[in-house]
């Protein structure tokens, strides 16, 4: 963890300058390309054009470096400089509106996370490939997931220098946060979400500012919750005595479809785990260690199970640590491999007794695709 302080004015600048250089040289290169500042290699990443899906086979450690963390991104990537940024706190349960440079932010306490971000929609390309039913939206398997180590202030202390009144209600949707990219892409959370200590405005990703594809200077940190809610590139958080509706709570976000006869706006992830090797992976016989992450939305991960011959029986892997709740845990499984074609299933619960489900309703969006996934072997 870093010692407070570590993050300077002068840091933010250096990274605000290199940023906006290579920002401009992002420009020229490939279409793709313009959309992030950040390279995004084939080696690295699936490219689902602005969004950059990680190959999770090629992440060695527990954290995810900057290099490696998916990319999903509604516009291109804003280059905002840190000299004129603001952070505006406003709106009627409000005792008095904010505006916060990145150096006020940093006087205040700060604190430091390990957690995932996730996209909702990761695994969504499943249910196509699975139960033959499109979902619209971004094909993900399961690389549009990264775990970091964020450093920021707690939303909830920032929420109290505005002074929040007293009969706000807690638990429906009011806390409104806004990103500065061209599309002002919104979500709301609720008070009790906001005032967890683990729900954070960043500045710090892995102890380096963050990156500009991933929120530069400031981006939020909602443990557990839709990745949505991470709103990258902050701008603007607005308290609300009422429920604020956008469009990522009414349209997008929802579970919507024949097994849901009222729209759900979606707030947790769901409970997964997945294997780190390419999709349709070719191996040669013999004895593999395999390898692969699992992670829940509100434990820790206590057993991952898997099956190598498509669900009859399952054998536990072990588990090593870090194991940290809401960010994830990595197993391995020794394999003696033998020649032909396999799947390998894995099957993760969590310390409060929540199991990745047989099966999951279809969505029309493509949310939550939790089912153990036969994740294709071929042994030479
Ligand atoms: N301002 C802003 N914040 C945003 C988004 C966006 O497009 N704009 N995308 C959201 C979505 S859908 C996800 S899954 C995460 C992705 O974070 P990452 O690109 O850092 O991996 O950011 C969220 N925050
Ligand atoms: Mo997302």
């Amino acid at each position: 963890m870093y010692e407070q302080g570590s993050f300077t004015r002068r840091r933010f600048l250096a990274t605000g300058a290199a940023a906006l250089a290579a920002g401009s040289e992002a420009v020229a290169q490939t279409p793709a390309q313009k959309l992030h500042v950040k390279p995004v290699p084939a080696e690295i990443f699936i490219d689902h054009g602005i969004n950059q899906e990680t190959r999770l086979e090629t992440l060695r450690g527990y954290l995810t470096p900057a290099s490696h963390f998916f990319v999903r991104s509604h516009a291109a990537s804003p280059v905002l400089d840190v000299r004129t940024w603001r952070l505006r706190v406003e709106g009627n349960a409000l005792e008095r509106a904010l505006e916060l440079t990145l150096d006020d932010l940093l006087r205040l306490p700060s604190r430091s996370v390990i957690c995932f971000v996730e996209c909702a929609g990761n695994g969504r390309g499943f249910f196509k490939e699975f139960m033959g039913k499109v979902a619209s939206g971004t094909q993900w398997r399961l690389g549009g997931i990264g775990v970091a180590e964020w450093t920021g202030v707690p939303l909830g202390a920032v929420l109290e220098l505005a002074g929040v009144k007293r009969d706000t209600p807690r638990d429906i949707l009011n806390v409104l946060v806004e990103g500065l990219d061209t599309v002002k892409v919104n979500r709301p959370m609720s008070l009790i979400k906001a005032f967890e200590d683990d729900t954070l405005l960043a500045y710090a990703f892995n102890g380096e500012p963050v990156p500009l594809d991933h929120g530069f200077p400031l981006r939020a940190i909602v443990p557990g919750w839709v990745g949505i809610n991470n709103i990258k590139w902050v701008g603007r958080i607005e308290v609300r005595s009422g429920a604020i509706d956008v469009p990522t709570t009414t349209k997008t976000y929802v579970l919507e479809g024949p097994d849901y006869p009222n729209k759900v706006v979606l707030r947790q992830q769901t409970i997964k785990s997945a294997v780190a090797l390419p999709w349709g992976a070719v191996l040669a016989a013999g004895r593999h260690r395999v390898r692969g992450f699992a992670w829940s939305p509100s434990g820790r991960i206590s057993r991952v199970e898997v099956s190598l011959d498509r669900g009859s029986t399952w054998q536990p892997a072990s588990l090593r640590e870090p194991n940290i709740a809401r960010a994830w845990a990595r197993w391995e499984l020794d394999w003696d491999a033998r020649p032909g074609d396999h799947v390998i299933l894995t099957r993760a619960t969590d310390d409060r007794g929540n199991s990745q489900p047989a099966s999951v309703p279809w969505n029309a969006q493509g949310y939550g695709y939790n089912v153990p996934v036969p994740h294709p072997v071929k042994v030479t």
